[in-house]
């Protein structure tokens, strides 16, 4: 599912739009990183500089004018390179199949971006790469070495990211497209899991199923690692190890997601390891699903971005105290953030090429609004570390998390992850038939 050029030419055109006159952008796409000695990991464009070219080659730099064309800075064609290493489009390739107007190899870099900054005020550029700001800095110096000869250096350096957040902050149609594909792969992905579990099987060996199912759905890769996680691992928000028996009993929580056209999927599901639910894994899971429920109520055009949040925090602390995981007044418990001993993370974020998206979530001190076209996760989740004292021991261990991918919509809150189950009865029915 590739985008056409012409809806990157109409990015570069509206990002142009909202930047001051007379600017250029300047971004990069980054390097191949080593894995060891002379092993690659595979290369994964820049989000930003993929959304504004579509151009997939290490390596690149793309330089927009204030007239709003696009000059690409690639590697050079080579044959003996291309036979042991692969394709490369070359300076044709990259005007003929990515609408730039001008091409160069990287070779000419710097004599290419002396000229493109000659005589532009403003030049555009992501002040988090350190790379570029150096090489900015220089070709800047440059120019004003050659003020006598009648060269004229750029006066203002403006962060870029804010302006191309904005714009990826609200998906296009071709974008919806493929994320509802990348989050369909991923729902294939959770229910292979689901089918194919059984105690005893290592947590990686889980995993295979998750990756088979992503690769052989189309899509070549995880949108970030993996996390399968049995028992008490499913309390460290951030497991990726993988690499522990799932035991009869336990719950496993699988937070995974393909990726797709360079476009993130994000979904947890948590279901017993043995097909049923007990009694407090029940209990608490019910709660978490009640947390979403009220959430996603507030995934509406024109509602604050914080209101989800607060409503599943709200019915977290309820229910935690109804349990007696928590004692006292509802309201002074969530003000004194008592809840955050068993829900320390925020109930979702932006989501698109990048798992966690770019995009603010305050404008101007206060809570963005949501508008059709954004997409977020919406993710409650409880977690009951397993040497807690504090609370009964049925409860220690257990950690649940139950995460779907929403599109706002007019008409309401869409789930891009749809035809996962997530009720319990759902779940257990659904594994009893398959697994
Ligand atoms: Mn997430």
């Amino acid at each position: 599912m590739q985008i056409a050029a012409h809806v990157y030419a109409d990015r570069r055109r509206r990002l142009m739009a909202s930047l001051p006159d007379n600017s250029a952008v300047v971004i990069r796409t980054g390097e191949l990183s080593t894995r060891n000695n002379d092993c690659d990991y595979e290369f994964r464009p820049h989000s930003s500089f993929f959304y504004l070219t579509g151009f997939p080659e290490p390596s690149a730099y793309a330089v927009i004018h204030p007239n709003g064309d696009l000059t690409l800075i690639t590697l050079p064609k080579d044959p003996e390179k291309e036979l042991w290493d692969g394709f490369r489009f070359g300076s044709e390739g990259a005007i003929e199949h990515f609408g730039a107007e001008k091409a160069a190899v990287l070779s000419e870099l710097d004599c290419t971006l002396v000229e493109s900054m000659d005589g532009v005020e403003h030049i555009a550029y992501l002040f988090d790469d350190a790379c570029l700001r150096e090489k900015i800095a220089g070709w800047r110096d440059t120019l004003a070495s050659r003020a006598r000869a009648g060269a004229v250096a750029p006066t203002q350096f403006i962060n870029l990211a804010n302006f191309v957040a904005e714009m990826r902050l609200v998906k296009d149609e071709h974008e919806i497209a493929i994320m509802e594909k990348a989050a369909q792969i991923s729902v294939e992905a959770h229910k292979q899991a689901m089918k194919s579990v059984c105690p005893d099987m290592m947590e990686y060996q889980l995993e295979a199923e998750i990756n088979y199912t992503f690769m052989k759905s189309g899509a070549r890769q995880p949108a970030y690692s993996n996390i399968v996680a049995s028992g008490s691992n499913a309390c460290v928000l951030h497991y990726i190890k993988n690499d522990e028996k799932i035991d009869n009993g336990d719950l496993v929580l699988i937070d995974a997601g393909a990726e797709l056209g360079c476009y993130a999927a994000d979904i947890t599901r948590t279901f017993p390891a043995n097909g049923k639910f007990s009694e407090p894994q029940a209990a608490l899971y019910q709660l978490v699903l009640d947390a979403y429920y009220a959430g996603l109520k507030e995934l509406t055009v024109g509602s604050p971005y914080e209101a989800f949040h607060k409503t599943a925090v709200k019915t977290l602390t309820q229910g935690l105290v109804k349990l007696e995981l928590l004692e006292g007044d509802v309201d002074t418990l969530i003000e004194d953030n008592a809840y955050r001993d068993f829900y320390m993370h925020n109930t979702g974020h932006w989501l698109g090429l990048d798992v966690h998206d770019c995009g603010a979530y305050k404008v101007d001190g206060t809570s963005r609004i949501l508008e059709e076209g954004m997409v977020l996760t919406l993710e409650p989740g409880l977690y009951i570390a397993a040497d807690n004292q504090a609370v009964d021991e049925k409860w220690r261990g257990i950690g649940i998390r139950i995460e779907d991918d929403i599109l706002i919509k007019a008409e309401g809150p869409y789930v891009l992850t749809h035809g996962l189950p997530k009720e319990i009865d759902e779940i257990e029915a659904f594994m009893a038939e398959n697994n």
